[in-house]
């Protein structure tokens, strides 16, 4: 791990196997330090990631701010469940603490990009030109995000999915892992694509879809 002597003094909400690759992601750069992971499971609490403790659940977060702590990212991955990811980032912000971005030296991101406050790119993944990526959202690992898509907040595109290009993604929406949406596909709101799936039409708010093509399944 490496350290860093930065005046970001960062906390880590959710410390599972996520967490894990969020810490070597923010680590991969050296500019933030970490300084706690926040988890309710009380036989984590005094273990550590990668030498970073876990102090407490997060009823602990007002004495970590009067401790220093100033800035915070959400650490659970939590597959399919983007409402609880959202209530953490809600809860990080109640707390005046500042959303870090974390981007990991070893993902390809063009300049002409924007990504939000408190969003995620882990390794190997490609965001190209011209993406805007919202607040809050998951770009798992080796997952591409291609030209002119739009991520709305919260949303989680899991590790090896692909957006090939002018895809619009609405908030709170699992992109499953190794889904393939094709080029100009609309996806709205709090929709789940399952692992796997191929998207070739446009897919409504609230429906949970699945297959090669995907259809609907709820
Ligand atoms: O309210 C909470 C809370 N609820 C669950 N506050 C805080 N601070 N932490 C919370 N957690 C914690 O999130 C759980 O106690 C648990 O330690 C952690 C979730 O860990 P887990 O390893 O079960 O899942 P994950 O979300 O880190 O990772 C999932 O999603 C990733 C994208 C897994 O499916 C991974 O395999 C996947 N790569």
């Amino acid at each position: 791990m490496h350290q860093s002597s930065s005046n970001i003094k960062c906390l880590i909400i959710g410390g599972g196997g996520h967490a894990k690759v969020l810490i070597d992601t923010i680590s991969s750069r050296g500019l933030v330090q970490i300084i706690g992971i926040l988890d309710p499971e009380k036989d984590k609490w005094n273990t550590t990631i990668l030498g970073i403790p876990i102090v407490g659940d997060d009823s602990a977060i007002p004495e970590l701010v009067s401790q220093g702590a100033n800035a915070f990212i959400v650490g659970v991955g939590s597959t399919g469940n983007n409402q609880l990811r959202r209530r953490l980032f809600e809860l990080g912000m109640q707390y005046g603490l500042e959303p870090i971005k974390a981007i990991h030296i070893n993902s390809i991101c063009s300049e002409a990009i924007d990504i939000g406050a408190g969003s995620q790119v882990l390794p190997g993944s490609i965001i190209n030109h011209g993406s805007t990526i919202g607040s809050n959202v998951i770009i798992n690992t080796g997952s591409i995000i291609e030209h002119d898509c739009i991520i709305e907040s919260h949303s989680h595109i899991a590790t090896g999915a692909r957006l090939c290009g002018t895809v619009h993604i609405g908030e709170n929406t699992h992109i499953g892992a190794g889904a393939t949406i094709i080029q100009n596909i609309r996806i709205g709101s709090n929709v789940i694509v399952g692992a796997g799936s191929v998207v070739l039409e446009d897919i409504r708010s609230n429906r949970v879809v699945a297959g090669v093509p995907a259809i609907p399944i709820k």
